[in-house]
């Protein structure tokens, strides 16, 4: 999947490269080739942010917009932190308080601070149980069905471009041993709400990471098996998921999982990216230090966990402060877990890859109108290029049996019933980031009703 990849080397992470690059030109003591290898190399990471850069990761926190004008706050998020998440700002209740009357005050006020300070940010949420607007409360089947795609296009085109990752559902799994689904009212509109959401939401910002996330799912477990199966079968089927987000609450009676880092590695496995999006553990001192810094660790050890999100940075921003879960306490002091967090940061691990093996869906997209009348059809498709842009692309789909292809435009097609696929012809073979292309194809029979699945070629 290289638009992910390209995401990371890209424009989101080049900040980092920046920052790093200009300490060394500031103190003028070596070239600038030469100190980013020194800095890379030879001195640890002071700070959370730069610490996790070293192995290509980023190291983020939840952010409560209200909290922007408290200037300790800031101080702290712009030294340390270099991805956010909005705590409540961009849920559906914040977003669309009436229906198809949108707000983004505040969640564009944390998307500007994060583009003013080189950090990624971390969408949350599109769809999810909580935190919905009152008026979805009398909506059922297809009214909330489209309600809900709705609000995913249209969140998702606001910020379309400067979202990292998008949780784009969030928590639809049941606690317990059942490995189903959580019942919901989003759940009641048919068990395809979920991959109906992650469709729209790649149509609508085709540059962002897409994210299932989920809390107590952290070690295998009933709860985590019914997620992995989930993403196993969208990649099996071309749904389009990158990444799966652990929340990673940790307690006294819910600790660090002892196969917190197998179990992150077996959804990498399935080809997605992996984060930690809301670490907080109960406690303090060293017990909690310990927790902080195998959490870490778990993340270091699989080289496609590409970062780690904190769920506020004082204890008292937390919303379960009594429970003392982060890593400064309310004066903004370091705890010791900041200092387990640092040190197993910098004690390094894997280096996210600067490539991802190859999944398909991120690199493009593609989709078919078809114009169909009693005997035959005309199918027009749009291939839309990822974050990298396309330099040869080839959509394959399948035709319903008895169909045959019998012109195309705009395109070089391999076979003509059954799977088909279709090859750029050289004047569309390049297609800029996010940029589209069209071709088409005349055949007898039915037109096409699956997906279109788009590669790079
Ligand atoms: O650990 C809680 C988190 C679980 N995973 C999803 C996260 O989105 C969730 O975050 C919390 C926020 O940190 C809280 O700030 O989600 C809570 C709601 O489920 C948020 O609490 C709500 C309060 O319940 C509301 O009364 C309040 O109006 O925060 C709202 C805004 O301050």
């Amino acid at each position: 999947m290289t638009h992910v990849s390209a995401r990371d080397s890209g424009r989101r992470a080049t900040p980092l490269r920046l920052r790093a690059a200009l300490v060394p030109i500031a103190t003028g003591l070596v070239t600038v080739a030469t100190t980013v290898a020194l800095a890379a190399s030879a001195s640890a990471g002071t700070t959370l942010g730069a610490a996790a850069a070293q192995t290509g990761r980023y190291f983020g926190t939840a952010v409560a917009v209200n909290r922007l004008s408290d200037s300790a706050y800031v101080g702290i998020l712009n030294r340390e932190f270099t991805s956010v998440t909005a705590e409540n700002e961009m849920k559906w209740d914040a977003t669309e308080p009436s229906p198809n009357q949108f707000t983004y005050a505040s969640g564009d006020r944390l998307v500007s601070h994060a583009e003013a300070n080189g950090m990624r940010v971390r969408g949350h949420t599109l769809a999810w149980h909580q935190q919905q607007p009152r008026w979805t409360a009398v909506l059922s089947g297809t009214a909330l069905r489209n309600a809900m795609l709705n609000h995913v296009t249209q969140v998702a085109t606001h910020y379309r471009g400067r979202i990292d990752a998008w949780n784009v559902v969030n928590e639809a799994f049941a606690d317990g041993g059942s490995g189903g689904r959580r019942d919901s009212n989003l759940q009641r509109t048919g068990d395809d709400w979920i991959e109906a959401a992650f469709r729209a939401a790649r149509a609508a910002d085709p540059g962002a990471k897409l994210c299932y996330n989920d809390y107590n799912t952290d070690g295998q477990n009933p709860k985590s098996n019914g997620v992995y199966a989930m993403v196993q079968d969208f990649k099996a089927r071309g749904v389009p998921i990158d990444c799966v987000g652990f929340q990673s609450h940790f307690t006294a009676r819910s600790p660090v999982p002892s196969d917190y880092q197998a179990n992150l590695q077996r959804f990498v496995d399935l080809g997605v990216e992996v984060q930690i999006t809301e670490l907080d553990v109960e406690g303090s001192g060293s017990a909690q230090a310990d927790s902080y810094a195998r959490a870490v660790r778990a993340c270091l050890a699989v080289s496609r966990c590409t970062g780690i999100t904190v769920s506020g940075i004082r204890d008292t921003d937390s919303w379960r402060s009594s429970a003392t879960p982060l890593l400064f306490d309310g004066n903004g002091t370091k705890k010791p877990a900041y200092t387990a967090t640092l040190d197993a940061l910098n004690a390094g691990g894997t280096t996210v890859p600067p490539t991802t093996p190859p999944a398909g869906d991120g690199d493009c997209a593609a989709s078919v109108s078809v114009n169909s009348w009693s005997g035959g059809f005309v199918a027009t498709v749009t291939v839309t290029a990822g974050p990298a842009g396309l330099n040869g692309w080839v959509v394959n789909l399948t035709l319903p049996s008895g169909a045959t292809v019998t012109n195309v435009w705009s395109a070089q097609n391999t076979g003509t019933s059954g799977d088909v696929s279709f090859r750029n012809v050289s004047y569309n073979s390049s297609v800029g980031a996010g940029a589209g292309t069209e071709f088409g194809f005349q055949g007898t029979g039915n037109g096409p009703t699956g997906t279109a699945t788009c590669a790079r070629a």
